[in-house]
């Protein structure tokens, strides 16, 4: 297999500064030595430019920076979409969440019936009129089901939007009103802290890919926000939640969509070097990615 990693250095979608510095840290962490290390012909594509903010700005519908992360999603979709055309396979370093919007308006030209699997302490489900906080990074998944900004949602015009029965969320234990509502009636798969407390995280990820091939997914794209963790062990995050997954429980999801064979693109988000201790949470992340592209430890 192919690899290219795609760097985001992006921090527009919400207000800690810091989390630009995400892709430098997942690099310094090994991330393409350790996927050389496995066999794969690996392509660091550098970063995608992200232009300098003079000072943070709402728009009437209190969104914040919404021309900055437009830029950026407009430069990634681009990018994505050249990589999967040339046949490989992406892994995106952001940045956070709001990345989201154009690494997957990339992938969604590229799929009829595309999954995606997110791995957040949130659900990131938001609109502008449901959200308490204005920042675009709680907002992704909305976009690319098609709700939110006009400008957002047609990123990838001609793309068919995510369906939302090819969406399963994991590890949620924040989220808000409107997304509450919006899950409900839309009934999607979600298995929140609740659901890994009892079932355990084999059972889950064994129902994820069920459910994602009963589906009939022609692709499966998984979005990992590092907060999903508990803070213990990524403490390097803007918007920490307690009570979250485990290392072990993290690796073993890794480790069962590995051997599954579903997925064909991949992020890490949310590393904020910044709120970090000695580069712990993007240490985590370049170890989850072993994982998931196949480290075994026999
Ligand atoms: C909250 C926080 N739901 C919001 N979201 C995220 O502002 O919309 N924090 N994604 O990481
Ligand atoms: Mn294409
Ligand atoms: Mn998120
Ligand atoms: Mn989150």
């Amino acid at each position: 297999k192919k690899i290219s990693i795609i760097g985001v250095p992006s921090d527009y979608g919400q207000q800690r500064r810091g989390v630009d510095m995400g892709p430098s840290a997942m690099r310094y962490a090994g991330a393409i030595e350790r996927l050389e290390k496995l066999g794969y012909d690996v392509v660091d594509e550098g970063n995608v430019s992200v232009r300098k903010l003079e000072k943070s700005k709402r728009n009437d519908h209190k969104l914040l920076n919404l021309e900055e992360v437009l830029d950026v999603s407009e430069q990634l979709a681009k990018k994505v979409d050249e990589v999967i055309e040339q046949g490989r396979f992406p892994v995106i370093l952001g940045g956070d969440h709001s990345i989201s919007i154009g690494s997957i308006a990339g992938i969604r030209k590229h799929y009829q019936n595309l999954g995606v699997i997110w791995f957040d302490a949130h659900t990131d489900i938001n609109t502008p009129e449901t959200t308490p906080s204005g920042n675009i990074h709680g907002m992704p998944l909305a976009i690319n089901l098609g709700l939110g900004d006009e400008r957002l949602i047609n990123i990838a015009k001609g793309a068919p939007f995510l369906k939302f029965e090819n969406v399963v969320i994991i590890g949620a234990r924040s989220i808000d009103e409107g997304e509450r509502e919006l899950i409900k009636n839309k009934k999607i798969k979600i298995f929140t802290m609740h659901e890994i407390d009892r079932m355990g995280m084999s059972k889950v990820i064994e129902e994820t890919v069920a459910y994602l091939k009963a589906r009939q997914v022609d692709g499966v794209h998984i979005s990992i926000d590092l907060d999903a963790l508990d803070p213990i062990y990524t403490p390097g995050v803007g918007t920490p939640v307690p009570g979250g997954i485990t290392y072990r429980e993290s690796h073993l999801a890794m480790e069962m969509l590995e051997e599954a064979k579903i997925i064909t693109s991949c992020e890490f988000v949310e590393v904020n070097p910044i709120l970090d201790e000695r580069n712990k949470t993007a240490d985590t992340a370049v170890a989850l990615m072993g994982s998931l592209l196949g480290e075994k430890l026999v």
